[in-house]
């Protein structure tokens, strides 16, 4: 029996009420006519740094917005702005993931129809957020070659729920010491799903295919509305 079986309840109820505000916030995008995509990794992965980049560049093709959610500061959403893209800051307080509700909030003060792509950057954590749908499209988990190749075997359910993972600070990879077949195996035992990308947000390497990804999966969303 659990210690505490209002605990229990209210733990329930929490995610029966984030589920169906990620329904409506779902529809809400497909709506709008922008992909979400969820951007999950533990602390300093280099979500944000990617994000820099794909604002500067990747925005130069399409119209790219930010949602960015942190416990205190907005460190982030200051290092994003002025890339020609909106940036709105969300700060959880105590909260170490992302809420359906909190997401839907930030987004009342962006205009979504002007936008191809919205990017939420989720608290960096890798395993609350995790169980709560935002109503984004896609889910990719950031793994950088420097915190350890065995993560997706100690934090499996953030990689079984994406779509893409991401391993980050490929510049980094040598004075790590990252075993990037072992760092592949893992990842594809847990997400045999996702595709997996290996780039640097410092020099560059492997960007390319990550905007093509991005580009895709704008693209898809274009033609499904046109179908439908
Ligand atoms: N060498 C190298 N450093 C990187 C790279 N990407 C990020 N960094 C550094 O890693 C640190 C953390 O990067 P952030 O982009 O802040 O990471 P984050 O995942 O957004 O962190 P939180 O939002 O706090 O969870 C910073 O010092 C970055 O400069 C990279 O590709 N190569
Ligand atoms: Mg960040």
């Amino acid at each position: 029996m659990p210690a505490s079986p209002t605990a229990v309840l209210v733990g329930e109820n929490l995610k029966a009420r984030n589920d169906r505000q990620a329904v409506v916030n779902r529809e809400y995008f497909r709506a709008a006519g922008v992909v979400a995509l969820n951007l999950l990794s533990s602390p300093g992965s280099g979500k944000t740094a990617l994000l820099e980049r794909t604002l500067s560049e990747f925005g130069q093709r399409r119209r790219v917005g930010v949602v960015v959610g942190d416990l205190q500061t907005d460190n982030d959403a200051r290092r994003l702005a002025g890339r020609g893209g909106p940036v709105v800051p969300i700060t959880t307080g105590t909260v170490c993931h992302l809420e359906a509700d909190m997401v839907a909030r930030a987004c009342a003060g962006i205009d979504l129809a002007g936008l191809d792509l919205l990017v939420i950057e989720n608290v960096g954590n890798l395993v609350c957020p995790a169980s709560f749908d935002l109503g984004e499209g896609a889910r990719v988990v950031v793994l950088s070659t420097t915190e350890g190749e065995d993560k997706p075997l100690k934090y499996p359910r953030a990689f079984k729920t994406a779509q893409a993972v991401v391993v980050s600070k490929t510049d980094l990879a040598a004075a790590a010491g990252f075993d990037r077949d072992a760092a592949l195996a893992n990842i594809h035992a847990v997400a045999p799903q996702a595709t997996v990308f290996a780039l640097s947000a410092r020099t560059g390497d492997g960007l390319g295919r990550w905007y093509d990804y991005l580009d895709g999966l704008v693209e898809g969303r274009r033609r499904s509305a046109d179908a439908g």
